[in-house]
Parts: C-alpha cells; structure tokens; sequence
C-alpha cells in the first residue's frame, strides 16, 4: 500500500525552513503532497499560483528527492484533499510552543473528521527561527533575504521590490 502523506501551508513565500520539513517528509513516504492553502488568519503577499511554482522550482533547485506533487487547495477542509489523493497522514513543522498550542486541536478535529493522523517534525536548528512572515517584514524593509529563503524565492522578491 502506498504511504502518501500531504504538507499544508501558507507557503507565503516558501523558506528554507519549509523546505527542510519537504525534503524530510520525502523521505518517509512514498508520494507527498505540498498543499498550499490560503489561511484567513494572515494578509496574504504572494498570489497562490505563484507560491505554487516558487515551491516547485525550489524542489527542484534543491534536488530533494522522491515523489512530489505541489498543489493549492481552497475546497474547503483540508481532509477533503487528503481523502481525495489518498492520503493518511498530514505533516507539519513544529518550532516552538506556539505551533504546538496552534497545531493541536488541529490535528484532533482532523483525526475525528476524516481519521487523518498529523505527524509533527522538529525544525533543522539552523532554520528553526525563520518563518514566512519574517521574510516578507525583511524584504518589505529592503533587507537581505538570502539566509532564510530558497534562491528562487529570493529572486522573486527582489524583483517585486524593483518592480
Ligand atoms: N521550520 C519548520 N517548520 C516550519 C518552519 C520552519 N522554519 N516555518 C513554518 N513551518 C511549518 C509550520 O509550523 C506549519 O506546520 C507549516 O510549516 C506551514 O507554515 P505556514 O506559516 O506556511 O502556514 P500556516 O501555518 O499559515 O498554514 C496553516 C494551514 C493553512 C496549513 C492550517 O491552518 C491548516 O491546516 N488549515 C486547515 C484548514 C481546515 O481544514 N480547517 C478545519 C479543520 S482543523
């Protein structure tokens, strides 16, 4: 049977801290599926599809190995699109005791609702700190976001900067 596992997120622009979650989730399933999603509860900067193909270069550009597909999602329940590609088993990052307080009753109504399990990951210590909304404060600022973001995804911004 095939393990097929779904990362949701903002992906607002994706970092490089996602990106460590995406690469080590590969690695445990057969197929994954990086879903973004549009969350009320931030002011959005980067239209989806263009999270989309930044999410889809930055695999790329990285080499991570395994089956990925990269998808936006704005059906409704997230379980809805797991039900539908087959899979069982959300993964996310925790980085802190805010995401675990965020994250918990999350993956409680997704286990009652569709009986999708939520594996939590703990972040590379190098990019633990780093979160999408840091990215976009920096670039906004005119500073550096290189450390924090995959090239593709530093280009991006840059040329929205100048634009
Ligand atoms: N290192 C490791 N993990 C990280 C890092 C980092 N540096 N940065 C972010 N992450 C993790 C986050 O903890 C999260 O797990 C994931 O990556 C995505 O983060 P963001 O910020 O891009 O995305 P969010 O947190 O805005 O996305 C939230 C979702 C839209 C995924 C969430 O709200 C969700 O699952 N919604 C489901 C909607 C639904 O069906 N609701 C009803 C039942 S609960």
């Amino acid at each position: 049977m095939q393990r097929i596992a779904v990362v949701p997120g903002s992906f607002d622009p994706v970092t490089k801290g996602h990106l460590d979650v995406i690469a080590r989730a590969a690695g445990l399933y057969d197929e994954l599926h990086v879903v973004v999603v549009h969350n009320p509860d931030k002011q959005a900067l980067l239209p989806i599809a263009q999270r989309v193909a930044l999410i889809e270069q930055a695999v790329r550009d990285a080499g991570v190995q395994g089956r990925i597909v990269v998808a936006s999602w704005s059906m409704g329940l997230l379980v809805d699109y797991c039900t539908d590609v087959g899979a069982s088993v959300l993964v996310k990052g925790i980085r802190s005791q805010v995401d675990v307080a965020y994250e918990t009753p999350m993956a409680i109504v997704n286990r009652h609702l569709a009986n999708v399990e939520t594996v939590f990951l703990l972040p590379d210590p190098e990019n633990a700190l780093v979160s999408s909304s840091l990215v976009r404060q920096v670039s906004a600022l005119g500073g550096d976001v290189t450390p924090y973001v995959p090239p593709a995804v530093a280009e991006y911004l840059a040329g929205v900067r100048t634009a």
